[in-house]
């Protein structure tokens, strides 16, 4: 029989201060870990929990839905290391968060959602009870890990787990099963307390062996045109200066994923960005650090990649099954960045050769060429704006105040400003992840500013805000030092596409023109500005970000400007008999 049950006679009539119960044990729990924040939606049977956590200390977030919620926490563990806690109400809160969970998981990002279910044996009859699910199964497939804690005295077991699942190996997303009458459960606070469990070195590190690294050195000698791909798991590891070591001992052109960017500084003479069709294609030598050959990189296969050329990788990845997941890779580095970087750099002992010179040159003659082509659209004055006019402005800012926190959803919104928007800092770039995923901006926003302390400018798409936007409120509750600037195009890709039917409905990707979501932040109290011209636009982005006020930018981009799909149209799929009945149908 279980403790906390044998103990109850024995609780009823003893001293409440020798005493705790599950609300307590979990609270204590997630504290002797570090858990410092929690991102909650209140309700059956998670609202004392909230309250409690509150009154213990822990900074308790609530937001308005449990998706953004979710999203908060696992970008708090992309920038922590640590596990993000969401915690919502049973079924319908639960599923609102599987989103972030799921997405977290997709992302390696450490997250734990805790939600509070009902009563096991009615859910096990399904009886009916109020939010019936059985969470624990529906969970189970979409994240790393899924654990529920049935007894008082197993909370402290409970939470040790879910944090190492959720931070050893390749991070991801637990799920935590907590249904509602284990947090009323009573047992003695000493035999409380003594159950808990404070993680030991919750992700180890890891190195490979020295025969490893030295056939990952061989393979990179040989390299005539080697190139060097950074993405978010190297970002995640927090091992910035001996990654910048890495990439400066080796003279080897870098390319940073989108939210690997700022590891190096964008301006950076080895960054690859502005001639990435070109690495790719011609680079002979690969070595990925902590980014995955998925579609993203068009799975490290075809023309992209300059085939029928072979080409040969190097891959540090802390998953081992990550390697030939969709290539051959040559010599695997299973490991975490820190140390096999580490250990690269040793073997690369004092006699390195950098690259042949005609590569490096090569390259850093089509980056400049690119970045020279680009120059002037960045500097267009017109009205309206377009995509590359508000960014060259936005691009000064970020220049200006490096330390700001840089949030990115959309799809030409997303697009262009990851090429046009340099990063400075590591781990300052946050964006749609692997999943191209929109509403990320505000929990991402929230998460930022409360993590990091620093102001965060949120770019967006209108579509992409209209899947957070109610989020603002939250923003301006915990006075949040927030610039949201929405991309108002009227419309996801662009704001002037027509029914094809010729009827009165509006056509499947336009909204409501000339909207004021600026309206919106006004009517919580923030700050709500229209943009019309970049001047405009510059203004008040800097005055937001030096007030820290909560503030919401409505800039108007012209509803011509985007593309289908932003850079990705090419993965619609396309029909010959649609494209012969539908004119105006797009070609990709
Ligand atoms: P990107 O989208 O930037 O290309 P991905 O999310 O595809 O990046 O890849 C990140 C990779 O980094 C994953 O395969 C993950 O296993 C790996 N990873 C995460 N954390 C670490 C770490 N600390 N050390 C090494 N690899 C890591
Ligand atoms: N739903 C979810 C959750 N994620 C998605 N990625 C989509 C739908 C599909 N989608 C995209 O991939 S981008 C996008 C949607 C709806 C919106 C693009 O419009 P926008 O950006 O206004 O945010 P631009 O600047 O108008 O292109
Ligand atoms: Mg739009």
């Amino acid at each position: 029989m279980a403790l906390a049950e044998t103990l109850d006679d024995h609780v009823t009539n003893a001293d409440p201060q020798t005493l705790t119960d599950g609300f307590h044990l979990l609270i204590d729990a997630l504290k002797l870990n570090d858990i410092k924040t929690i991102y909650n939606v209140p309700g059956i049977p998670i609202t004392d929990l909230g309250r409690y956590a509150q009154a213990s200390g822990i900074r308790v977030l609530s937001f308005r839905h449990e998706q953004h919620a979710g999203y908060a926490a696992s970008v708090a563990g992309f920038l922590t290391k640590k596990p993000g806690i969401c915690m919502t109400v049973s079924a319908p809160g639960f599923l609102n968060g599987l989103t972030a969970l799921a997405n977290a998981t997709t992302n390696c990002w450490p997250m734990i959602l805790i939600s509070g279910s009902s009563e096991r044996e009615v859910v096990d009859l399904q009886q009916g009870d109020y939010e019936e699910m059985d969470q624990l199964a529906i969970a189970k497939p979409l994240c790393k890990a899924a654990f529920r804690i049935l007894h008082a005295e197993d909370i402290g077991i409970g939470v040790a787990r879910a944090i190492r699942s959720a931070v050893s190996g390749r991070p991801g997303g637990v799920y935590l099963d907590i249904p509602g009458n284990l947090l009323g459960q009573v047992m003695d606070a000493v035999e409380g307390e003594k159950s808990l469990v404070k993680v030991i070195d919750p992700a180890p590190k890891q190195t490979p062996s020295a025969e490893a690294i030295d056939r990952a050195i061989d393979v990179m000698k040989s390299a005539r045109r080697p190139l060097i791909i950074l993405g978010k798991g190297a970002a995640y590891d927090q091992s910035d200066d001996i990654i910048r070591e890495l990439v400066e001992k080796s003279g080897i052109p870098y390319l940073p994923m989108s939210m690997a960017k700022g590891l190096l500084p964008d301006t950076h003479p080895q960054s690859a960005s502005a001639a990435r069709s070109m690495v790719l294609k011609d680079s002979d030598v690969v070595l990925m650090v902590g980014a995955r050959l998925n579609w993203l990189l068009s799975h490290g296969k075809g023309k992209q990649w300059g085939e029928p050329y072979s080409k040969k990788f190097v891959q540090i990845d802390i998953e081992a099954t990550e390697m030939d997941s969709n290539v051959e890779i040559a010599a695997p580095l299973v490991g975490d960045v820190g140390s096999v970087a580490t250990a690269l750099v040793a073997a690369m002992g004092d006699s390195w050769q950098q690259p042949p010179s005609d590569w490096t040159e090569a390259v850093r003659n089509k980056v400049q060429a690119n970045v020279e082509r680009m120059a002037s659209r960045l500097q267009n004055n017109s009205t309206p704006m377009d995509y590359s006019s508000a960014l060259g402005v936005l691009k000064k800012v970020m220049a200006d105040k490096p330390d700001t926190m840089f949030v990115n959803e959309g799809a030409n919104t997303l697009d262009f400003a990851r090429s046009i928007i340099d990063i400075h800092k590591p781990r300052k770039r946050i964006d749609v992840g692997t999943w191209g995923v929109m509403g990320i901006g505000m929990g991402s926003a929230i998460a930022a500013a409360v993590e990091t302390g620093h102001p965060v400018l949120a770019v967006e798409g209108d579509s992409a805000f209209g899947f957070c936007g109610m989020e603002i409120e939250t923003i301006c509750r915990y006075n949040l030092p927030v610039c949201i600037v929405v991309f108002n195009n009227n419309g996801i890709y662009r704001g002037d596409d027509t029914n094809w039917s010729g009827g009165e409905d509006p056509a499947t990707t336009v909204f409501v023109s000339d909207a004021r979501y600026d309206h919106m932040m006004a009517a919580f109290g923030g700050v709500g500005v229209q943009a019309e011209t970049p001047d405009e636009l510059n203004t008040a982005v800097r005055e937001a970000i030096e007030s820290r006020k909560p503030t919401l930018i409505n800039a108007k981009i012209d509803p011509k400007a985007g593309k289908e799909s932003g850079n990705i149209g090419s993965l619609n799929p396309q029909s010959a008999v649609a494209q012969a009945r539908y004119p105006q149908a797009v070609k990709h």
